[in-house]
């Protein structure tokens, strides 16, 4: 296959770069964090997303490189950021399943806060149910490593995986992230409404933080406002950018 040929040498050519999507506060405005979002900059075939590209390198093996490279670089930008003199904000990277049969996941990511001067507490890993749920009790020792080191964990796409709520209680989650496949039709469906309600209050009820991905009419803010939900990231606010134009949407910076 010749992407799997190319992916071998994307890493060494720098070809891969991380855009940014801001992530806002539903009381205050504030910017929160921004997740970090991988693209492949492909000499031929141009920007690359990423649903084009993971799986493959999941299946090669590439990801604990690549992985390594994105947790690297969301958090030297990160703290480049602070540097410039910005308010600290989190940075949210999101993990794959094989980064936690690497087995040395907590060691490798407190290596990198140590090389780039991050503090633990602005960094976020986001985890899927469906990579929880494939070793839990790997992924609750990683997890539980990880919190006690002062990082902020976050389950994305919450709702469309296959954890039983029984699971959700033992995973040290700070944050649940909303799918947007239930944000899409909020203001339409009043199945999905009650849906995203039912999600804000168990995980408050769990005392996690909510965020809603995917918010993309000001309908939507104000529905997920009026219901207490946290956070939101979507279009509405910002797409994800590259990190000057990202900075520049987070931190009005010129
Ligand atoms: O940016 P976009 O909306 O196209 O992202 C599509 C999918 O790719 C999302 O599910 C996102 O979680 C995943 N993704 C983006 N960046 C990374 C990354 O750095 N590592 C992993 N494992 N997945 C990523
Ligand atoms: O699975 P994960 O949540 O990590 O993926 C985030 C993906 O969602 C990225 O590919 C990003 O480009 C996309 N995304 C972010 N905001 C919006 C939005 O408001 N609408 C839509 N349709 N996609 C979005
Ligand atoms: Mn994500
Ligand atoms: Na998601």
């Amino acid at each position: 296959l010749v992407l799997a040929n190319d992916l071998y040498k994307a890493l060494n050519r720098g070809e891969f770069l991380l855009h940014y999507q801001p992530q806002v506060d539903l009381k205050t405005g504030e910017i929160v964090g921004t997740e970090a979002l991988i693209r492949w900059q492909h000499p031929v075939r141009g920007l690359i997303p990423p649903n084009q590209f993971i799986s493959l390198a999941e299946e090669t093996g590439q990801i604990a490189a690549i992985g390594e490279w994105v947790l690297q670089t969301a958090c030297a930008q990160n703290q480049a950021w602070q540097e410039a003199g910005y308010p600290p904000i989190r940075v949210a990277v999101n993990l794959s399943a094989r980064q936690f049969q690497q087995q040395n996941l907590a060691q490798l990511i407190n290596r990198v806060l140590a090389e780039t001067g991050l503090e633990a507490r602005y960094l976020e890993v986001e985890i899927t149910e469906s990579i929880a749920m494939q070793d839990i009790h790997v992924t609750i020792a990683v997890l539980d490593e990880l919190r006690a080191m002062g990082v902020h964990i976050s389950m994305d796409d919450f709702g469309t995986g296959y954890s039983s709520l029984a699971t959700l209680k033992r995973f040290p989650l700070h944050t649940l992230k909303i799918d947007r496949e239930f944000v899409k039709d909020l203001t339409t469906s009043s199945k999905d409404a009650a849906l995203i309600q039912a999600i804000v209050t168990l995980g408050h009820g769990l005392d996690l933080d909510v965020i809603a991905e995917g918010v993309e009419t000001i309908d939507q803010q104000e529905f997920l406002h009026s219901i207490g939900c946290d956070a939101m990231q979507g279009y509405l606010f910002s797409k994800p950018l590259p990190a000057a134009a990202a900075a520049q949407r987070c931190f009005n910076a010129i």
